[in-house]
């Protein structure tokens, strides 16, 4: 039940965040085999869910999704109810295996993290992971910054040193985008080609990698960044983190950082 405890852990910690209020946010996690096989019999299928679109690219892997409509804060006391493991059984079907239990499904965001896992995984075969949350001072920051993804990268790394060493490869954003649809899927996944974090405007954040400690430690960084700028918009600034300065940081930490920023 590891896999489960670290995952009930990482779900606690959001809540307690103030990051995923009531039924807010969801996560997916890649199980292998033998994290399964101790949770459960692989060969037991006890429902199934049919997606429309291709899932070819995932068949025969194991996850962990969180359930539609259940809380975050719920997560830690009664994983079975408020989460499922699931094998993608061919290319439009999940074949649940465990979890669920009071009858439950996989949450309305489940296209949208499955379509980022397979481009995650095309750019990462270690990744695992993706989490949904509502991070206060991000969902701040899209309505009060332009929603150019250049600039935000750019502003955040510039928010806090360890800003461009956590996400070199800077942060997407996303316009406001009806949620749980088709079209913030395809968009937020054509992000994740190229970034492990994307902001929905006055919504939250996607963010992605391969263990619970990246993709939290991630979350938290951007959240940080976020919480700096809030906290200091509308003051006069006498000074920042220059040009030079994450250039200078980035040959000293040998990031392979967004080049057309900063230089
Ligand atoms: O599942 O956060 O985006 C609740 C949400 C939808
Ligand atoms: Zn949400």
């Amino acid at each position: 039940m590891k896999a489960i405890e670290e995952i009930t852990e990482i779900l606690d910690l959001l809540y307690k965040h103030d990051w995923d209020e009531r039924n807010g946010g969801n996560l997916s996690y890649i199980l292998k085999e033998e994290e399964v096989k101790e949770i459960c019999d692989i060969n037991n299928e006890i429902r199934e869910f049919k997606y429309d679109f291709d899932l070819s690219y995932l068949v025969g892997k194991y996850f962990l999704i969180t359930g539609t409509g259940k809380y975050f804060k719920n997560c830690l006391k009664d994983p079975e109810n408020n989460l499922g493991i699931m094998k993608v059984k061919d290319a439009h079907t999940l074949s649940l295996l465990w979890g669920y239990n009071d009858g439950g499904r996989p949450t309305s965001e489940a296209p949208t993290h499955l379509k980022c896992h397979i481009e995650r995984l095309k750019v990462d075969s270690e990744h695992r992971l993706v989490i949904h949350s509502h991070p206060t001072n991000v969902i701040c920051m899209t309505h009060v910054h332009d929603l150019d993804s250049n600039h935000w990268t750019e502003d955040l790394w510039k928010m806090q040193t360890e800003s461009i060493v956590v996400f070199p490869e800077g942060i997407a954003v996303l316009p406001w985008i009806l949620c749980g649809g088709e079209q913030i899927g395809i968009e937020t996944a054509a992000k994740m080609q190229e970034y492990r974090a994307v902001v929905w405007a006055q919504h939250g954040l996607f963010a992605t990698g391969r263990t619970p400690d990246e993709v939290y430690g991630l979350i938290e960084t951007i959240e940080k960044a976020a919480q700096i700028y809030m906290m200091t918009l509308g003051y006069k600034h006498y000074q920042s983190i220059t040009n030079e300065n994450l250039i200078e940081l980035a040959k000293a930490f040998n990031l392979n950082y967004r080049h057309g920023i900063i230089d």
